[in-house]
């Protein structure tokens, strides 16, 4: 078991948009351009150095556009420093080749989605070869692999890739948890994941709706890092939606700070997670 020192440095994500979480569902949501970066900017003052995005068209609905990401990114640039994560996940049922638009944006980071789950109703599909011709795409794009695991066998696809020489040391880790049709989020379920990445690898957990308060908070404990954010869930209380991502990560930081954990700002979170500057 890897025991990382919780006085560890602690990168907090923000995950402000997803392609899910729809205007109906909460009027928070960013959508273009302007909202993403605005909302980018305020989440890096609330203490986040990274940002998860995806993009949306005009009319609300998912995009892996390179175009779309390009605005935003461009948007967010003007803002504030933080590092953009692109999403290579995208939506469900769209194609390997359209989920990569945004690796045209040659971005700092990208997820890396290590398996297939059921994914709600629907089957979010990354078959080995998938996985593989990704892992590739993103490596020539320059950017830095955040491996999102939705259950254990997806830490161990990773570690697959990593002997096949398709990733490259340290490993980043997401522990995304709560899935409907996927491994639902406990303090066990965490400590196990955690017992199988390697040493020197980062870990961090995403937890869905209701789950994300107590598992952030029990990331934060563990000394790993935590992803709060809209994508994953839109309530700060129960009944209560939470006006954007901001606020949800500036309770995850105070949470962090009382426990004498130190929120790392992006060029910061750039040197711990290996990405050039
Ligand atoms: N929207 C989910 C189907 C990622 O960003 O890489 C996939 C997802 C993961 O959001
Ligand atoms: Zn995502």
């Amino acid at each position: 078991v890897i025991v990382t020192p919780p006085e560890s440095p602690l990168v907090l994500t923000a995950a402000i948009v997803g392609a899910e979480v729809t205007r109906a569902h909460t009027p928070y949501l960013p959508i273009t351009a302007q909202e993403l970066a605005d909302e980018a900017a305020r989440c890096r003052d609330a203490g986040a150095a990274v940002i998860h995005l995806h993009v949306r068209n005009a009319d609300g609905t998912a995009s892996q556009s390179t175009e779309l990401f390009g605005e935003a990114i461009g948007r967010i640039r003007e803002k504030t420093d933080v590092i953009i994560q692109t999403s290579t996940g995208g939506a469900v049922g769209m194609s390997v080749e359209e989920r990569l638009g945004p690796l045209a944006c040659k971005p700092e980071m990208a997820t890396l989605n290590c398996g297939t789950i059921n994914f709600g109703d629907d089957i979010f599909v990354n078959t080995r070869p998938d996985i593989r011709a990704i892992a590739r795409r993103i490596r020539e794009a320059g950017s830095i692999a955040e491996l999102e695991c939705y259950e254990v066998g997806h830490i161990h696809e990773a570690l697959s890739l990593l002997k096949e020489g398709l990733l490259g040391a340290p490993l980043h880790f997401q522990f995304v948890l709560g899935v409907p049709g996927a491994i639902m989020p406990s303090e066990e379920v965490v400590l196990f994941m955690r017992s199988q990445i390697p040493a020197g690898a980062s870990w961090a957990v995403a937890a869905v709706g209701r789950y994300q308060r107590p598992m952030t908070e029990l990331a934060i404990k563990l000394g790993g890092h935590a992803r709060v954010g809209l994508e994953d869930n839109i309530y700060l209380e129960k009944g209560v939606l939470s006006e954007g991502s901001a606020p949800l990560v500036a309770r995850a930081a105070a949470y962090a700070r009382s426990l004498g954990r130190e929120i790392v700002d992006p060029d910061r979170a750039r040197v711990l997670l290996g990405i050039p500057t």
